[in-house]
């Protein structure tokens, strides 16, 4: 009876596992280390060469312009993101690499001040947002949500492109290459359409590299390859023999659906092969137009941002039709590969949970299971104490008083 209600409760839910732990407690050894494994932030890190549009892929899944994106090197330091369902937790803590004291931004402050804080120092810019060492940003994002409390938790890294040829670029290497060898848990890796070609090989020192090195010695490390600006391959589709003598706009229309996702195609096939080569003998690739995602998620944009849109729209209507909108949502992808990352995260836990719940049996199958007699402590792993459980009550589904036994 017990076992099935462990089963139920910890195969499902992480907070209703950690609070059927906390009433385990007078069993539980190693408290620190089931702890940690229980509460820890799953960190994902956005890495690519400089301008590739990491800042904007973030942006896009914020559904507005936070972070700093231009088309020169921009990105400076680590920004680490919290996300979760409460808008009043926004903010942005600022730490520095010399002797500045921490800033604290609050919610308006950060919409207008984090893209001096966070972008490359340079001589235009005042003192006091130089020499940035890293970034703590709590900001809401669009869809991806840490709930508070019910699924592992996730923080989103965004990170400097490594590849600038200015004084910075040791600096910026470094950073990437500690979190993708040290830090992260997993990796978006964004490829930048327009400059694919020179980014598919293996040399000392690079992403790939750097990726490489850390897959060698963790064979479960997770990377989602992206292609992105994945709307500049209109033009080269458009440059397709057949598309382009199209003698009608409704052939033109046609045309570009027979060939649809032609030069696509062809960008996610040369990933696959560099990915394959370098160790992911399953890759996992997507394509993404991080900038129209933004703005088709945007409340406000400018009027020159709308003309581009509805240049985009006008020809997902010639076309798809009456499906166009669903086919442009489609095309950016960045819902898509938020789903994937959600599923990712929910099988983290799961593997979390089955292992926790493992532990359990193992312990229920050695144990009287006695409150009162704490002398029968028996070692188990990833087993917190919830110090605010008394009971669970199976009838209401909730933690009630101390008289109430299962
Ligand atoms: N056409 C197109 N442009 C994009 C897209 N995503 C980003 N850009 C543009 O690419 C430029 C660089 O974008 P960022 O987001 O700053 O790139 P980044 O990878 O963060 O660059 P660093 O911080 O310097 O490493 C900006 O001008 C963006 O507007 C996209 O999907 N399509
Ligand atoms: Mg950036």
């Amino acid at each position: 009876m017990i076992k099935q209600h462990l089963q139920n409760l910890a195969l499902t839910k992480l907070s209703q596992t950690k609070a059927l732990l906390g009433l385990l407690e007078p069993f539980i050894q190693d408290k620190a280390s089931i702890d940690a494994v229980l509460n820890k932030e799953y960190k994902i890190a956005i890495v690519a060469n400089m301008s590739a549009g990491k800042s904007t892929f973030i942006n896009a899944m914020f559904a507005d312009d936070i972070l700093p994106a231009y088309s020169q090197a921009t990105t400076d330091c680590p920004v680490y993101i919290y996300s979760d369902d409460n808008p009043d937790n926004d903010k942005a803590i600022i730490e520095f690499m010399d002797d500045k004291k921490s800033v604290e931004l609050s919610k308006d402050e950060v919409k207008h001040q984090l893209k001096f804080y966070a972008r490359k120092d340079s001589s235009e810019l005042d003192d006091k947002y130089k020499s940035v060492k890293e970034i703590h940003l709590h900001w809401d994002f669009f869809s991806l949500q840490n709930h508070d409390n019910v699924h592992l938790k996730f923080v989103i890294i965004d990170t400097p492109g490594p590849n600038n040829t200015d004084e910075f670029q040791d600096k910026h290497r470094d950073i990437t290459k500690n979190i993708i060898q040290e830090e992260a848990d997993m990796v978006l890796y964004l490829f930048d359409y327009g400059q694919i070609d020179t980014n598919l090989e293996l040399s000392k020192g690079n992403i790939w590299d750097m990726i490489k090195q850390r897959k060698e010695r963790d064979a479960g490390f997770e990377v989602f390859f992206i292609v992105n600006k994945i709307d500049m391959a209109f033009e080269d589709n458009r440059s397709i023999k057949e598309i382009k003598s199209s003698k009608t706009r409704d052939e033109f229309y046609q045309r570009l659906k027979d060939f649809w996702f032609f030069h696509e195609n062809k960008a996610i096939e040369k990933i696959r092969n560099s990915a394959i080569k370098y160790g992911f003998s399953n890759p996992n690739i997507f394509t993404a137009s991080a900038e129209y995602q933004k703005l088709v998620r945007m409340k406000a944009i400018t009027s020159d941002d709308k003309e581009k849109l509805n240049t985009l729209k006008t020809l997902f209507k010639g076309v798809f039709k009456d499906d166009w909108d669903t086919e442009l949502i489609d095309y950016l992808k960045i819902s898509w590969i938020e789903n994937r990352t959600r599923l990712h995260l929910d099988n983290i836990e799961q593997n979390i949970l089955e292992n926790v719940y493992h532990n359990i049996e193992v312990m229920l199958k050695n144990a009287k299971l006695d409150c009162a007699d704490t002398s029968n402590k028996l070692k188990i792993s990833y087993m917190p104490r919830n110090p605010n459980t008394k009971h669970f009550d199976k009838k209401t589904g909730k933690w009630i008083s101390k008289d109430n036994t299962i």
